[in-house]
Order: C-alpha cells, then sequence, then structure tokens
C-alpha cells in the first residue's frame, strides 16, 4: 500500500470516528413502549412522552407503533418532522448504530413508575402483551430493573437528573410512556410536528381520487363496536366531563354539556343522521366518507339524506391508520368526542385550522 492511500484511510477512519463521537448525545437519550391501547391511544401518549423527551433534554428514542407487530415510527409519519421540536432518533436506526456503544446489553436497566410500598420485584418490563414483544422486537433484554416515583412535570425534572444522570444512565428505557392519558390539553398543538409519510400521503390521494374525483367530502368517525357500546353503558352516572379522551371538547369554554353523556358517548342512529345533515346543509358537499370500527350505516345514511343526494364512501382499510389519514384530510369532520381515536384525526386538523364537530354536540 502507497503512502497516499495509507494515509487517505487513517484520515478517512478520524472523520468517521469524529462524526460517531459527535452523533452521540451527552446529555442521553430516552426510550419507552408505547403499550397502552390501540393507535389512538398510543398516539396520545407519543405527543407527552415527546414534550418530555424536551423537557428533560434527553434525546428521545422514537418507539415504533405497537399494532400486532412494531410499526417503525417512519411507515407512518416523517421522523425529520419531529427535528423541528426535539432530538429524535428512531428505535431501530438507534438499536444498530449507537446501542452497542452506549447501551451494550449487559447495562440494561428498565424503570417502572410503582408506590413506594412495592417491590422492584414488581417492576417487570417485558412481562405481559404487549410488553414482551415490543422489546423482543428491538432486541432488548434487561438484566435488572428498578422503580422510580416522579412525576412528568416541569417542578420534577431536577429530581430526575439527580436520580438519573445522563453519565451514570446514557439510556433511561422506561416502561410505560412518561404521559398522562388523556393526555394534556397544552401538548395538543405537538400534532404539528406529526407529519404524514410519503406512502400515507400517496394513499390519500389515491383514494381521494378514486372514491370522490378529487371533490371535497365530509369524514365522519363512527366507534360503535361492542367493545364501545360497553365503555359507553354507564358514562351518565359518572357524572364526568373527562372520560378516556373526552377533554378534547369538554376544555373548550364553549361547551354546553355539563359532563360526558350516552349520546355523546355512543350517538344513535338518529343523531347521526340530525348532525350529519346540518353539515350537508351547511358545506354544501354531497360526498360522504366513513369510518368505523364495525357499522358503516351506509344505506341508512343513503335513505334519510335521499333528498340531499348524498354518496356514501367506506373504504375498511386494512390499515386503521389509513382512516385516521383519509378523516384527517376531509373538507369537514364529525367524530366522536370520547374516543381517541376522533382525537387523533381533530388535532391532526386543528393545526391545519379545518373545520370539526363532534356527535352529540348542537351544530
Ligand atoms: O385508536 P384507539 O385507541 O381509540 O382504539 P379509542 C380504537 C381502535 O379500534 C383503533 C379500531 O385503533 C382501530 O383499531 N377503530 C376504531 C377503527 N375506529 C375505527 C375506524 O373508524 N376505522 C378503523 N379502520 N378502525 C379505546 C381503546 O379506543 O377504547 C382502548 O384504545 C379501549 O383500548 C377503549 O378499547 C374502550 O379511544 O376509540
Amino acid at each position: 500500500m502507497n503512502w497516499f492511500i495509507f494515509g487517505y484511510i487513517i484520515s478517512l477512519s478520524f472523520i468517521l470516528q469524529v462524526q460517531t463521537e459527535q452523533d452521540i448525545d451527552p446529555n442521553g437519550y430516552i426510550i419507552f413502549c408505547l403499550c397502552m391501547g390501540r393507535f389512538g391511544n398510543q398516539a396520545e401518549h407519543f405527543l407527552g412522552g415527546l414534550a418530555f423527551s424536551k423537557l428533560i433534554n434527553r434525546t428521545l428514542i422514537v418507539p415504533p407503533w405497537r399494532t400486532y407487530k412494531n410499526i417503525p415510527y417512519s411507515e407512518w409519519f416523517q421522523i425529520e418532522s419531529l427535528r423541528s421540536y426535539h432530538r429524535v432518533i428512531d428505535a431501530e436506526d438507534f438499536m444498530q448504530n449507537l446501542a452497542p456503544r452506549i447501551w451494550p446489553p449487559e447495562s440494561r436497566i428498565g424503570f417502572c413508575w410503582l408506590s413506594a410500598d412495592r417491590p422492584k420485584s414488581e417492576c417487570q418490563m417485558k412481562e405481559g402483551n404487549p410488553f414482551g414483544a415490543f422489546w423482543n422486537e428491538l432486541n432488548v433484554s434487561f438484566i435488572d430493573t428498578d422503580t422510580y416515583q416522579l412525576s412528568y412535570d416541569k417542578y420534577s425534572i431536577n429530581e430526575w437528573h439527580e436520580l438519573f444522570p445522563a453519565d451514570r444512565y446514557p439510556v433511561l428505557a422506561l416502561k410505560g410512556a412518561p404521559a398522562s392519558f388523556p393526555m394534556l390539553p397544552e401538548h395538543r398543538q405537538l400534532q404539528k410536528y406529526m407529519d404524514w409519510s410519503e406512502q400515507i400521503m400517496n394513499e390519500v390521494r389515491q383514494h381521494q381520487k378514486t372514491l370522490f374525483n378529487n371533490e371535497p367530502y365530509i369524514g365522519i368517525h363512527l366507534r360503535n363496536d361492542v367493545d364501545w357500546l360497553r365503555a359507553c353503558a354507564d358514562v351518565e352516572s359518572l357524572k364526568t366531563r373527562s372520560y378516556m379522551a373526552s377533554p378534547q371538547c369538554f376544555d373548550q369554554s364553549s361547551s354546553t354539556h355539563a359532563y360526558v353523556t350516552h349520546k355523546i358517548c355512543y350517538p344513535s342512529d338518529d343523531e347521526i343522521f340530525r348532525l350529519l345533515k346540518n353539515i350537508v346543509l351547511h358545506t354544501r358537499i354531497h360526498n360522504i366518507y366513513v369510518a368505523t370500527d364495525k357499522r358503516p350505516m351506509i344505506k341508512e345514511i343513503e335513505e334519510h339524506l335521499a333528498a340531499q343526494r348524498v354518496q356514501v364512501k367506506h373504504l375498511d382499510p386494512w390499515l386503521p391508520v389509513m382512516d385516521i389519514a383519509m378523516l384527517a384530510h376531509a373538507n369537514y369532520f364529525i367524530g366522536n368526542c370520547v374516543s381517541s381515536f376522533t382525537s387523533a384525526v381533530k388535532r391532526a386538523r386543528d393545526v391545519h385550522n379545518l373545520p370539526s364537530a363532534f356527535w352529540g354536540f348542537s351544530e
């Protein structure tokens, strides 16, 4: 090997070394499982966890969405957009490129929020579904676990730094999301950093053309499977304004309701016809896109709104998130106040000032 090539290789490896050293965040990293509920619940937790990673000033290792398997965040949303808010790295990228150096298998400790009277043996990071599968699919096992009793607000940040200094714990792996559910109202606007992936957007454009010939449409969310029937059965006895995702429509001072009613949680067919008809008359949009987990009511809507000559379409997509994307891009949206599936749609619309309404509220 001549001296020129030798020198070139030495300087290249030096540059790479410097670059990779620079890649490591001295403030440390944080990762958690989005292990509660399905997409809507996970999205609320994700935004709370994103806000916490900024508060604690650690790079967020962006967790995959959890379905029957891990779905990398970037399949549905752009990682890049999150960077305008905070430092992030995709979980698989982290595991492949940084974990071998800063989080080798023999250093992996998991942390659970547990009250002080509970033993640390109760902190089982991989016990139950989907916890085990989530970490296994990222090839993570833990050599030990421990507990903490800190909250996720700004008043607790000094305690977090004292308990978990970044030089001793470069990676903070938490069992659950460091966030509340329902999410805090101030975190809703973080939705603006969740831009849809190109793959999802291409599909949305394709469906808009095929279903509606690119004409305006009203999107409606009908959450009416049997789990929802049960979830709403006794809601009035709770006399609460905060039931699952309901703060999304009760935080507004304009809310005319004292608490979540059965009609808001599980609207009758008549309520669906009433509000939908009003919106059709008001917007003069005659294309309806129905997203539902069970009963699309296509015939019923077409019959009741026959005079308005509505066209009702339903995709029943393999990926529920495709329904969210279609609703998010509708010209008008009517959703279910209590459902976090609706809340994901509503936030995505609010950041673009698109109009939305809720079943059970007058319009
Ligand atoms: O998204 P999510 O957390 O919202 O869970 P909720 C509801 C799930 O039901 C979605 C399916 O993630 C979908 O898998 N689903 C609901 C739908 N609506 C639609 C729809 O319009 N289209 C399609 N394709 N799928 C909570 C759950 O649901 O409800 C909790 O997260 C619990 O685990 C509770 O079951 C009762 O907030 O509506």
